[in-house]
């Protein structure tokens, strides 16, 4: 007859297994959270697809209010894509570079956004915009919020392909203690909740080369924005 009662060695591996979470699965905080190789077996068409998009409405590298411009390229795919120039930053249906909507979002970046969504514990995300960054070694994108969206109980998830980065995760203000995240090709981050105002960014992308993207870092962050 099987016994309830604990030996100090169960006890043990309870312990173990509050302590030291799944490798696949990492709490970055309330409401974030990092799912390792959750994209893996999808990289290339991901790739492929997100090549499609940047055929449509090329990457490039946009101006901050400030009149710096960014090291990190950008496109985007969906109603809304993510832009900044002199004037601020904002969401536009147009891309301004050819007047033209942006690219559709493809399905496989859809499905994988809302399964991503839904094994972080936010079931039914429709987003409406996916930001896609480029990085090149000595690319960077320093500390920030994302808070151009309608609706902040909407999550963003975030994909990425191609070179490691260190993902900076700090705190709900500027001065919070910054943590450097590694994040590998195929990882995916999905933050919402009390975690959605968060300051990150990514620290100074070191040189390298993918076998499926070369000497680059893609992100994907799919976005409720309107
Ligand atoms: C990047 N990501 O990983 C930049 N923002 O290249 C972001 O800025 C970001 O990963 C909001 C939510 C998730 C992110
Ligand atoms: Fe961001």
């Amino acid at each position: 007859m099987a016994s309830t009662t604990h030996t100090p060695l169960d006890a043990g591996f309870r312990r173990h297994d509050e302590l030291f979470e799944r490798p696949d699965r990492e709490t970055l905080a309330d409401g974030a959270v990092l799912l390792r190789g959750f994209a893996a077996s999808e990289t290339p068409r991901l790739v492929i697809d997100l090549q499609g998009v940047a055929a449509g409405s090329p990457f490039r590298h946009m101006i901050v209010p400030g009149g710096h411009t960014m090291s990190v390229a950008m496109t985007n795919a969906g109603a809304l894509g993510w832009v900044t120039d002199r004037s601020g930053y904002r969401y536009d249906p147009l891309d301004p570079e050819i007047g033209r909507p942006w690219p559709a979002m493809p399905e496989s970046f859809r499905t994988l956004a809302a399964r991503a969504a839904e094994a972080a514990g936010f079931p039914g995300f429709a987003p409406d915009g996916c930001l896609i960054n480029r990085y090149t070694p000595g690319a960077r994108l320093t500390l920030h919020q994302d808070r151009n969206e309608r609706d902040f109980t909407q999550p963003i998830v975030s994909v990425s392909l191609g070179l490691p980065a260190k993902f900076l995760w700090g705190g709900a203000t500027r001065k919070d203690k910054v943590k450097r995240i590694p994040l590998a090709s195929g990882d995916v981050a999905v933050w919402g909740g009390p975690a959605r105002l968060t300051f990150h960014g990514v620290d100074k992308l070191a040189e390298g080369s993918d076998p499926l993207t070369g000497r680059c870092r893609f992100n994907l962050t799919f976005r409720k924005a309107g």
